[in-house]
């Protein structure tokens, strides 16, 4: 049998043991990326922390890989297919997604308790952890910060169905044993900077190892101390990637995540008379009839309907650039089939 050695603490289970069967039968290894720069990536390996190229990939943290030897360099040879992926539509306003983290078992998702709650951004974080295929766990850290946690921690229980919420405190160490227990394999931190993550972090690594950074005294607003996301082993087994904080955090081909985020909404809608009603002025609709019951808040509403629009937009952007990209190769086919032809003539 293979044994993955120092790469045992960095997510390692069963079930990879059979992935990576045959690997290192042709010479080669296993791999976790751990943290990712230009061309270059750390990854854990059964005999340690190396340096690798990242060839013609495009890795994220999480990832598992195979590695082969070039020389006396160490390359990425393979990509394995992701277990799960954070993704969100990337800043660059590009059309394609931006992968945070791959093969993540429970996304953490951090609000701060000395910042007013934005219930709308948990629910965006929600939706992008609900479609990743980890579980969400919400973390209200800084909890030594406020004198009641119960009324938060129900605010946001109530836009939170089927996760945890919980309150944490890495000052006081409050909370900690509660979220240690319900996290589970391989973890993801995210949320706003200045959130606390990185703190939360070091709570749960036990020793503090990445770098934490004061809040702007007015609005409490982070300064986005975390440049990188890095992968680290938790002492009580599983892995950690801790993040950058997310500045806007867009919707990307995320429809059944935010169905899972507002599963109250999907229920009411099932009752609309129009199977395409858009919840907007529709006549028979049961989504607004239920906002006018006083059983679905307005806000939600607001808020699913914000996150549809905008991962609807993307899903139709994505779609144009598809369309041209495809509509540049039959061009240059034609191109190609007029060449063929003309030399044919000749
Ligand atoms: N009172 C209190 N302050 C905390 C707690 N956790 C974090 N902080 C403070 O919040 C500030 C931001 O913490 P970080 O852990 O750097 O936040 P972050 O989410 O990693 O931020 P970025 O790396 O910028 O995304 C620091 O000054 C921390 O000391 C807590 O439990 N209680
Ligand atoms: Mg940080
Ligand atoms: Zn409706």
């Amino acid at each position: 049998m293979f044994v993955p050695g120092h790469l045992l603490p960095y997510g390692w289970n069963d079930t990879l043991s059979g992935t990576f069967g045959d690997y290192p039968a042709d010479g080669r290894e296993p791999g976790r990326v751990i943290r990712v720069d230009r061309g270059h990536c750390d990854v854990a390996a059964p005999a340690g922390l190396v340096r690798a190229h990242v060839g013609e990939h495009i890795l994220c943290t999480g990832d598992w890989v195979t590695l082969h030897r070039l020389g006396d360099e160490i390359a990425v040879a393979d990509l394995l297919p992701r277990r799960s992926a954070i993704v969100r539509s990337s800043a660059s306003g590009r059309s394609e997604g931006q992968v945070l983290a791959a093969n993540v078992d429970t996304v953490v998702i951090a609000a701060a308790l000395d910042t007013a709650l934005d219930l709308g951004r948990i629910e965006r974080l929600l939706a992008l952890a609900w479609e990743s295929g980890a579980q969400p766990v919400v973390a209200l850290t800084k909890s030594d910060t406020v004198q009641d946690i119960s009324v938060a921690t129900a605010e946001v229980a109530a836009v939170a169905p089927g996760a945890t919420v919980l309150a944490v405190s890495a000052d006081t160490g409050d909370g900690i044993d509660v979220l240690t227990a319900v996290i589970d394999g391989t973890v993801a931190l995210i949320g706003p900077s200045g959130a606390g993550k990185s703190t939360l972090a070091n709570a749960l690594l036990g020793e503090d190892v990445l770098a934490t950074g004061r809040v702007r005294d007015g609005d409490h607003k982070g300064r986005h101390t975390t440049a990188h996301r890095e992968l680290l082993p938790l002492p009580g087994g599983g892995a950690l990637i801790d993040t950058p904080g997310l500045r806007g955090v867009g919707m990307w081909d995320a429809a059944d995540g935010i169905d899972k985020t507002f599963p109250e909404i999907e229920e009411f809608a099932a009752q609309c008379r129009f199977t395409d009603c858009s919840h907007v002025s529709e006549p028979g609709c049961a989504v607004l009839s239920a906002v006018e019951r006083g059983e679905l808040p307005e806000r939600r509403l607001a808020s699913y309907r914000k996150l549809i629009r905008e991962n609807g937009w993307i899903a139709s952007r994505t779609d144009t650039r598809l369309r041209a990209e495809r509509e540049r190769e039959w061009k240059s086919i034609a191109r190609w089939q007029r060449q063929m032809y003309r030399s044919r003539g000749h």
